[in-house]
């Protein structure tokens, strides 16, 4: 193929109906008879896409160097995107053209959705479209799950990161210290998981079992992810949602506070931000941290709403003596001069620092920072980060946050002036009017399961599907590209793929019952001990 073949690809008429989420880019309307008969694969870059390819056509797919399933380097092909592709399906062979193992990966996906719908005469397989030309909209398309008020386990989340791979999804932030439970072994401070793991959100009982990953699992989970093309972005949220921490090593202890007439006790809400054995315990969880997501980039520390804990700070000597020291004059600052600090820590190790949008407040370094918007209420949060030259992700609580609720019928789960439907998750982010500029510095769009609600796995799995198939498509295909009626139309296939793959997605169309929490018991899945 010529390198001006790609541009005339992009400009090629589409077919609504092509039954692949995300809506590939473009693509040739013919049908086009390929059969199975002997059929193997040449060039595929790892035992897996033969796994998943076998799947798909109901019969084994070996590898064999003259196979008429082709990986093939991306030659003269101008493609923009490590992640893009260019699929190729002819009578006797199919061809997917990609500068990464990325991009044959994203191809692959594609041929396995177009497999799995399209007819089949005994080994003939009837595919409707004879050419895709296929590239992302935004380089980050992530689903963030909170691991730490109810756990999910290593069987849940190596099933999720099968589900993300098929809709080209390729961050998944993984929430994992927060008050109600620290998930993550770090090998010098073992209370961490042995205290700070006992229990979560729905059951504070000392008897509660402990829930965490250990960091073999942790190894395994981020090479399973790898091999799909999902980056694992690890957080440790800090100074503030710490009481975890704290419940193990006391002597961290910030102070934090009581929600007067409300059953939100924080007492140990915050680390100590002054303390020089804090923050050498923090900058040691780090460092562990740090080998054991060597590819992720960044490393989150969290960040948000430390000013709802941080009263006691006034009385803690080292934070006393801190603001003398620095002349800093108020609890903001000490909280800049913490985010600081603990900023240099990760970029030393040769990691941005990810954050909520509290920290674009806080002088980072712009090239090794990367904000996370949630806060949908402040819009100039985000006018501002982007002003100031931030890289930004966007997951704001409208519409991105699926603790919200998805139908007016539902009855546990957030609202906030409404609530998060699958349609408002599919137009996101069309109404934030992005300009080019802007484009430039937003990474991406982010989905985001906070799971105070979520005491089961089935409830975890309703909250976050099919809204996540949505924000796949957002996060892929271009907005010019994006129609929700065609989108309607080739959902259907895909709750039915994840009821396959053990996911009861909600059904927006048979609006099946509310899977809620009330009555329900917190799960331990498959716990270390
Ligand atoms: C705010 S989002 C939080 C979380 C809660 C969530 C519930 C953010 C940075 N902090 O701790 O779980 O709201 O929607």
């Amino acid at each position: 193929m010529r390198p001006f073949l790609l541009s005339l690809l992009l400009c090629l008429p589409m077919q609504a109906e092509v039954p692949v989420i995300p809506l590939p880019l473009t693509m040739r309307e013919q049908a086009v008879d390929f059969s199975l008969e002997g059929a193997a694969a040449s060039g595929a870059p790892d035992p897996l896409f033969l796994e998943l390819l076998s799947e798909a056509a109901g019969q084994t797919i070996k590898a064999d160097p003259a196979g008429k399933i082709r990986f093939l380097p991306v030659g003269n092909i101008a493609i923009s995107s490590a992640e893009g592709y260019v699929l190729k399906i002819g009578k006797d062979k199919i061809e997917i053209n990609a500068p990464s193992p990325a991009g044959h990966f994203y191809g692959l996906q594609t041929l396995l959705q177009l497999m799995r719908s399209a007819p089949r005469d005994g080994n003939t397989v009837h595919f409707p479209c004879s050419l895709l030309a296929d590239q992302p909209r935004f380089a980050w398309r992530g689903f963030m799950l909170d691991e730490s008020r109810h756990f999910s386990g290593e069987l849940a989340v190596k099933r999720l990161i099968d589900a993300m791979a098929r809709y080209k999804l390729n961050r998944l932030h993984w929430h994992l210290t927060d008050s109600a439970g620290w998930r993550i072994e770090i090998k010098r401070y073992p209370k961490l998981t042995t205290i700070g793991g006992r229990g979560n959100e729905s059951d504070r009982s000392a008897k509660a079992p402990v829930g965490y990953y250990t960091q073999e699992q942790i190894r395994a989970i981020v090479a399973y992810a790898k091999q799909r093309n999902v980056t694992i972005i690890p957080e440790i949220d800090m100074p503030g949602h710490a009481d975890a921490a704290i419940a193990a090593y006391p002597q961290h202890d910030g102070g934090g506070y009581l929600q007067p007439n409300s059953k939100e006790k924080w007492p140990h809400f915050t680390f100590n931000p002054a303390k020089k054995e804090t923050l050498e315990f923090l900058d040691n969880i780090l460092k562990e941290v740090a080998t054991l997501f060597p590819d992720a980039g960044v490393i989150h520390m969290g960040g948000d709403e430390v000013h709802f804990g941080w009263k006691q700070w006034t009385e803690l000597p080292e934070v006393k003596e801190l603001m003398e020291r620095e002349k800093l004059k108020d609890l903001a600052a000490v909280e800049t001069w913490f985010s600081k600090r603990m900023a240099k820590t990760v970029n030393g190790l040769g990691f941005s620092a990810g954050g909520w949008d509290e920290i674009a407040s806080r002088g980072l370094p712009k090239d090794k920072t990367l904000v996370f918007w949630w806060r949908h209420d402040k819009p100039q949060v985000l006018e501002q980060a982007l002003a100031e030259g931030y890289p930004v992700v966007l997951c704001p609580r409208r519409p991105c946050y699926f603790d919200f609720v998805q139908d007016d019928s539902h009855k546990t789960g957030r609202r906030w002036g409404g609530f998060n439907t699958l349609a408002d998750t599919y137009r996101f982010p069309a109404d934030l009017k992005l300009s080019t500029g802007d484009e430039k510095l937003v990474r991406g769009v982010e989905a985001c399961l906070w799971t105070e609600t979520c005491l089961t796995q089935a409830r975890r799995d309703f909250m976050t599907w099919p809204r996540l198939v949505a924000l796949a498509e957002t996060g892929w295909t271009k907005e010019e590209r994006k129609d929700y009626a065609s989108f309607e139309t080739r959902l259907p296939t895909e709750l039915a793929w994840l009821k396959s793959h053990g996911i009861q997605a909600y059904d927006p169309f048979a609006k099946s019952p509310e899977v809620g929490d009330l009555g329900a018991k917190p799960e331990y899945p498959d716990r270390p001990d």
